[in-house]
């Protein structure tokens, strides 16, 4: 009885193991969300993470459909989630680029769009 419970248990600690070594910070999702449409431009995007981020060397950028940054470029960080305000900047597709510096040292970077619009 003892012996077989054993057996059934490391399979799941391994796979624990394995998930903790890969885990560095990913988008977890976004407002506005990937590849959505929303009405108005959004006064605000902010990105959650599969992490906690360290708040010095993590950045959004944000351009609107004329390739113009209408982010205020003060990216605020509180845990696994960064936001950043944005300027109106009209109608389209807009573009969000992230960079996070994440509590495990790692650094990822990444981008999405999201529409704006009619
Ligand atoms: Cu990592």
């Amino acid at each position: 009885m003892r012996r077989s419970s054993l057996v059934g248990t490391i399979p799941l600690l391994l796979l624990l193991a394995t998930g903790e070594a890969a885990a560095h910070a990913f988008l977890d999702h976004a407002e506005p969300r990937v590849g959505n449409k929303v009405a108005t431009p959004p006064r605000e995007v902010t990105v959650w993470f599969t992490q906690k981020l360290e708040p010095a060397f993590s950045t959004i950028t944000v351009t609107n459909a004329a390739g113009q940054r209408v982010d205020t470029g003060k990216t605020r960080v509180s845990g696994n989630q960064m936001s950043v305000s944005l300027r109106p900047g009209g109608a389209g597709t807009y573009h969000v680029t992230w960079h996070v510096l994440s509590v495990d040292t790692h650094t990822t970077d990444g981008n999405f769009t999201f529409q704006v619009g009619q």
